[in-house]
């Protein structure tokens, strides 16, 4: 089977990290074709790079021979359910709810964090003073992970213990709050620690390139993060 990843810009394209761990961590082969999102059309869906190889145009899409999947949660599936042994899901049915739980509210839910923290793996900026509803998703992605790696500390290092989609799924958000200084509690900064120590994400992280305008010395910067 033929497996081809579209993706969007390394440094700042989220959901593009998700599914592109997952297929990592499930060991499935696949190839990867990153489109610069900086172009005509971005933010309405009308990149035509992107309309070619995905009917929402939208990143990520897999293609898989003849199959087109697109969203980062219905290709995390796909991995999972090529790979059932890969353990993509938490095995134990409870934990494995949790787990969706915690992927659903991330797919459909943060958008404060996602507006005033967008992802960009190269930034770091000091902390600011967020608008009210960035602090109150910050505080609930705060207490998730915090309960979530209380509760499993003794299986391991990631948010379920071992590492599923729920960790794919939050990765990004690891990094935006690294990014713009936010300071977790203990127990949820070991999962952001867990992230940062990934050899697939750590991979993903030294192919991330920012733009030329988003790099020391380009003025514009300051004008973006005040
Ligand atoms: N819910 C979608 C979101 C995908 C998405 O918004 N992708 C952005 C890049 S990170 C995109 O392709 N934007 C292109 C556009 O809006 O024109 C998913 O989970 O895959």
């Amino acid at each position: 089977m033929a497996n081809t990843l579209y993706i969007g810009n390394k440094n700042y394209s989220s959901w593009s990290l998700r599914p592109w761990l997952a297929l990592r961590w499930a060991g499935i082969p696949f190839e990867e074709r990153e489109i610069n999102l900086r172009q005509p059309g971005y933010g309405q869906q009308g990149i035509a790079q992107v309309l070619a190889v995905a009917p929402n145009g939208r990143v990520p899409c897999l293609h898989a021979d003849d199959l087109v999947v697109w969203d980062s949660l219905a290709i995390c599936e796909w991995a999972a359910e090529q790979r059932p042994d890969a353990g993509l899901w938490p095995r134990d049915a409870r934990t494995r709810y949790t787990a969706r739980s915690a992927v659903a509210e991330m797919h459909s839910g943060f958008a404060a964090v996602r507006r005033d923290l967008s992802m960009n793996i190269h930034r770091r900026t000091p902390a600011v003073a967020w608008p009210q509803d960035t602090q109150a998703d910050i505080a609930r992605i705060d207490a998730l992970w915090s309960a979530l790696r209380t509760t499993h500390a003794a299986r391991g290092p990631w948010l379920f213990g071992e590492r599923c989609i729920a960790d794919a799924f939050y990765a990004p958000v690891a990094t935006r709050m690294r990014s713009y200084g936010v300071a977790l509690s203990p127990a949820a900064q070991s999962f952001a620690d867990a992230v940062f120590a990934d050899a697939d994400f750590l991979a993903w992280e030294a192919a991330s390139v920012p733009d030329s305008w988003d790099r020391p010395g380009f003025p514009i910067i300051d004008r973006l993060h005040r």
